[in-house]
C-alpha cells in the first residue's frame, strides 16, 4: 500500500514549505498526511476509481500529486522544493527548539547548511554574538545536537524501514549487482540497531558505491571508496555499504552479520582445524574456497548452519557443534495476526479489506480485538455471533482486550470471545500474588489469554533494575501451573518499538510458556512487521511449536 509513502512525501513537503515561511499550506499537507496514514483503503484503488477527492482535505491539487506519485513514483513539486534548499537544513529544523525561522537565519547569516556545520559553528563560538542567542538557547542547541549524534540507537522497526528505503533506492539506481542484503545487528533482529550494514555483490563495485553516495536519502557522505562507502541519511542514520565478488558473498555476509563475539568463536574453531575465516572467504591449505552462501562458511568449519538471530555467542556454537540446534520460528511459519484493533460496532464490510490483506500477506486468519476498560459489561457472545467465522477462507476471530491500568480487580471474563488480550499497560499497584491469582482465575474460566506489554512487569532475573521487577517469569510459570497451557505472551513489534525483549522471550521459552507474535497493525501494510516480531521470537530461541499463531486457529481456539 502506497498510503504511507505518500504521507511521508506530504510531511516532507510540509517541512519544506515551513522552511519557505509559508503560513497555512504546511498544516494542510500535514493534516492530509495524517489522514492517509490512518486510511484503511489503498489510495491507488481510490485513484483508479477517481475517488481521491473523497479523502478529507484532498482537493484537486493534492489529488493530482497523489495520482502523479502512483503513476511515476515521484512528485515533481517535492523535487522542486528540495532543489530550493540545501538538503541538510531539514535535519536542523527538526532539532528540539529550532524552528523554520531560526534555520533560515543560520543559513542566511552564517552559511550553515547541515547539522555538522551547526556543530562546528557552536564549537567555534560563532553563534555567541548572534542576535537572540543567549547562553540558554545555545546550551539547548548543544543538547539537541548531542542527543542526535553519537550513541543514538534506532529501534528495530525504524532501522528496518530505513534499510528498505535505502536498498530500494539503490535498486532503482540501475547499477549492475546481483545480491543485496542487510547484515549487522539489523539482520540479527536486535531490539536496537546502531548503524545499518549492507552487503552487495557486483561485477563493477565502483559503480555501486558511486550510485550509493547519490541516492536521495544521502545527507552526508562519510566515506567513498571503490568497494565500500558510508553515508549519513537525511534522518541521521549511518549506513555502511560493502561491495564484494559473488564468490565472497557468503563470507562477507557472515562476517558483517556478526555478532563480533560469535565471529571470534567461529574463527577460533576454524583455526583449530587449520582453516582461516575472514570477510574475504574461507582459506584451507593456502586455497581460497568460494563461499557463495553463508551455509558454505558454516559447512567448511564443520558447524551446523546457525540462523542470524541467535548469533550472539549465547550457546548457539555449542549446540551447532553437536548438531543440536533447534529449528527456530521463521516468518513463513506464522499463520495469523491476532492483534487488529476494531470498534465494538465493527461490521463485515470493515473486516473484508483486512481479510484480503491477511491473505495477501500469506496469513490464514485474523484476530479482531475490541479494547475495553472492564467497566462496562459487553455482549461478547453477541458480537461473535454477529460476525462471520470466515471471509473468503480467511478465519475471523474476535478478541476482547482488557487494559489493566491500575489494580487488578476486574473479575468479569469475556465469555463468547475467542480469546482475550490482557494488556498490562502500567504496573499494577497490587501485589504480584493477586495478579497471579487473577491470571489463574481468568485462565480457568475464560477464553485463552494473551498477555501484552509484559516488559513493564518482568525484568531479566538478577539484573540491576531488579527493584522495578514486579514478577518474574519463573514465578509466573510455576504459580499458574497447568493454566499456562491457556496463556501466551505477546511479542509485538509496533511502528516504533519492540514490546517483549528477546532475553525475556528466551526465559519464557525455557519455562515452557507459549508466545504470540504480532505486528499490532494499524494498516494492512503494517502486517509485514510480523516478520520482525518472529525475528525477535527466534532471537529468544522460540520454535514454531511454541508459538500460538504459528498453528492453525482450530489448534487452540476450541479449548475454552
Ligand atoms: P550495531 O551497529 O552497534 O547495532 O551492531 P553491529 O553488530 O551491526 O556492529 P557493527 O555495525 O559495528 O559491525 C557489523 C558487524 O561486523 C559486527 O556484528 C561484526 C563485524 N565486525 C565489525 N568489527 C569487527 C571486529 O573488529 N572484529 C570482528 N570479528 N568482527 C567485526
Ligand atoms: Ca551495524
Ligand atoms: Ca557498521
Amino acid at each position: 500500500m502506497v498510503n504511507r509513502e505518500i504521507a511521508a512525501i506530504f510531511m516532507e513537503i510540509a517541512d519544506l514549505l515551513d522552511l519557505d515561511g509559508e503560513k497555512f499550506k504546511p498544516e494542510a499537507y500535514r493534516r492530509v498526511a495524517r489522514t492517509l496514514e490512518q486510511l484503511p483503503e489503498d489510495v491507488s484503488v481510490l485513484a483508479r476509481d477517481h475517488r481521491l477527492t473523497e479523502i478529507p482535505g484532498v482537493g484537486d491539487a493534492l489529488a493530482k500529486k497523489v495520482a502523479e506519485f502512483i503513476a511515476t513514483g515521484q512528485v515533481h513539486y517535492l523535487e522542486k522544493l528540495r532543489g530550493m534548499h540545501p538538503p541538510g537544513l531539514l535535519a536542523i529544523m527538526r532539532l528540539e527548539g529550532v524552528g523554520p525561522k531560526t534555520t533560515r537565519r543560520f543559513n542566511a547569516e552564517l552559511g550553515i547548511e547541515n547539522v555538522d556545520d551547526l556543530r562546528k559553528a557552536l564549537e567555534d563560538g560563532r553563534l555567541d554574538g548572534l542576535r537572540g542567542f543567549g547562553p540558554k538557547k545555545i546550551e539547548m542547541l548543544r543538547k539537541a545536537i548531542g542527543a542526535m549524534g553519537g550513541n543514538r540507537r534506532l529501534t528495530l522497526p525504524v532501522a528496518q524501514s530505513e534499510a528498505e528505503a535505502v536498498m530500494d533506492a539503490l535498486k532503482k539506481a540501475g547499477v549492475p549487482f546481483d545480491r543485496l542484503s542487510y547484515a549487522g545487528s539489523l539482520r540479527r533482529r536486535k531490539e536496537t540497531v546502531g548503524d545499518i550494514d549492507i552487503i552487495s555483490t557486483s561485477s563493477d563495485p565502483p559503480r555501486v558505491t558511486e550510485a550509493f553516495v547519490h541516492i536521495p536519502q544521502v545527507g552526508e557522505v562519510k566515506l567513498h571508496g571503490d568497494t565500500k562507502a558510508t553515508i549519513i541519511t537525511t534522518s541521521q542514520v549511518q549506513v555502511d555499504l560493502r561491495v564484494v565478488s559473488p564468490e565472497a558473498f557468503g563470507a562477507a555476509l557472515q562476517y558483517f552479520t556478526g555478532s563480533k563475539d560469535h565471529n571470534v568463536r567461529v574463527r577460533t574453531i576454524a583455526q583449530q582445524k587449520g582453516i582461516k575465516v575472514n570477510e574475504y572467504g574461507v582459506t584451507r591449505e593456502e586455497t581460497l574456497l568460494p563461499t557463495f552462501t553463508e551455509e558454505d562458511v558454516y559447512a567448511a568449519v564443520g558447524l551446523q548452519y546457525i540462523p542470524p538471530e541467535i548469533r550472539e555467542n549465547n550457546g548457539e556454537i555449542e549446540a551447532a557443534l553437536e548438531g543440536k540446534l533447534p529449528r527456530l520460528l521463521a516468518p513463513g511459519d506464522v499463520k495469523g495476526e491476532l492483534h487488529i484493533h476494531v470498534n465494538p460496532d465493527v461490521t463485515v464490510d470493515d473486516l473484508k479489506p483486512w481479510a484480503k490483506a491477511l491473505r495477501e500477506a500469506g496469513l490464514s486468519y485474523g484476530g479482531f480485538v475490541i479494547p475495553t476498560d472492564g467497566s462496562k459489561r459487553m455482549d461478547w457472545q453477541g458480537i461473535r455471533d454477529r460476525l462471520p467465522r470466515k471471509i473468503e477462507n480467511v478465519g475471523i476471530l474476535v478478541g476482547a482486550e482488557l487494559a489493566l491500568e491500575s489494580g487488578v480487580t476486574v473479575s468479569e471474563v469475556p465469555l463468547g470471545a475467542d480469546f482475550e488480550i490482557l494488556r498490562l499497560a502500567t504496573k499494577p499497584t497490587s501485589e504480584p500474588d493477586s495478579l497471579l491469582a487473577l491470571l489463574k482465575t481468568r485462565a480457568d474460566d475464560g477464553p485463552r489469554i494473551i498477555i501484552g506489554h509484559l516488559d513493564n512487569l518482568c525484568g531479566t532475573e538478577g539484573n540491576s533494575q531488579a527493584s522495578s521487577v514486579v514478577l518474574s517469569l519463573t514465578e509466573l510459570a510455576s504459580t499458574i501451573g497447568d493454566a499456562k497451557e491457556k496463556l501466551s505472551l505477546e511479542v509485538a513489534v509496533t511502528r516504533d518499538r519492540v514490546a517483549l525483549e528477546s532475553n525475556l522471550v528466551r526465559q519464557a521459552v525455557d519455562h515452557g510458556l507459549s508466545l504470540v507474535v504480532s505486528a499490532c497493525p494499524e494498516t494492512s501494510e503494517d502486517l509485514a512487521r510480523i516478520g520482525l516480531a518472529s525475528g525477535i521470537a527466534a532471537r529468544g530461541w522460540a520454535r514454531a511449536e511454541g508459538v500460538l499463531n504459528a498453528h492453525d486457529a482450530v489448534f487452540w481456539q476450541g479449548g475454552r
